[in-house]
């Protein structure tokens, strides 16, 4: 189950505790909205990668598991298939890394391919975003199923997604990076990634419902 180029939000799922991981993903099942489930490392660490296969049992939601992965193809392609195997939907590669990886990760052709072409915290600023457009080419070309965009940095989104034309655009950063609900998918985005505005939440699921609203709202 790939995701589709619609609008909706990925809960990051960054918690370390398995239990409240469940819970939440259970609830997110019965929630009012379009969601989907990231899975980040300090999560696996906790919980180990039989927490995907979980995660999707316990909401039926699409999974994906957001290792940033960025080493030899070999290895990339090695991680990869550990997480897909484990039940991810779809798995987050960095583009920084070079072609040969990426082509690596997608000649498994084992679910989706989602690559990192800029990231929301200013240090992306130094190294990162004087490659994205070239890093927003190559994976373009390389026809990418989605990419990562920040949110926290509109007029990047707005520039980028004109490059990467058919990839679905995830853009992290909303509420607790300072973007808010529907700015991204306001400026070309199809998901908004939303983290610790959920899962610190007394009510995540309430808080998921209310964001999800909010963003509709925002970009009718
Ligand atoms: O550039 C990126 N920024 C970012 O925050 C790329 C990401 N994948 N993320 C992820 O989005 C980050 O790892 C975390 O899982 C989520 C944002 O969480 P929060 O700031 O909403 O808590």
């Amino acid at each position: 189950m790939g995701l589709r180029k619609d609008k909706g939000i990925i809960v990051a799922f960054d918690m370390e505790d398995a239990d409240f991981a469940l819970d939440l993903a259970a609830e997110l099942s019965g929630a009012e909205g379009n969601f989907a489930i990231k899975v980040g490392r300090p999560l696996e660490m906790h919980a180990g990668i039989r927490i995907l296969a979980m995660l999707k049992d316990a909401s039926g939601l699409p999974v994906i598991y957001d290792g940033k992965i960025a080493d030899i193809p070999y290895i990339s392609e090695r991680i990869a298939s550990n997480a897909y195997d484990a039940g991810a939907d779809a798995v987050i590669v960095h583009g920084f890394v070079g072609s040969d990886v990426v082509r690596a990760v997608q000649h498994l052709g084992k679910g989706d391919v989602i690559a990192v072409i800029e990231m929301t915290h200013p240090g992306s600023d130094e190294f990162i975003q004087p490659a994205s457009e070239r890093i927003a080419a190559m994976v373009h070309r390389l026809g990418v199923d989605g990419v990562v965009l920040p949110a926290t940095k509109l007029e990047r989104v707005r520039h980028l997604a004109q490059i990467v034309k058919g990839a679905y655009i995830i853009a992290p950063g909303i509420k607790a990076q300072g973007a808010s609900p529907g700015d991204a998918i306001a400026n070309g985005a199809d998901y908004e990634v939303v983290g610790r505005a959920i899962y610190n939440a007394r009510e995540p699921k309430r808080a998921a419902e209310m964001i999800y609203k909010g963003m509709m709202e925002r970009c009718l």
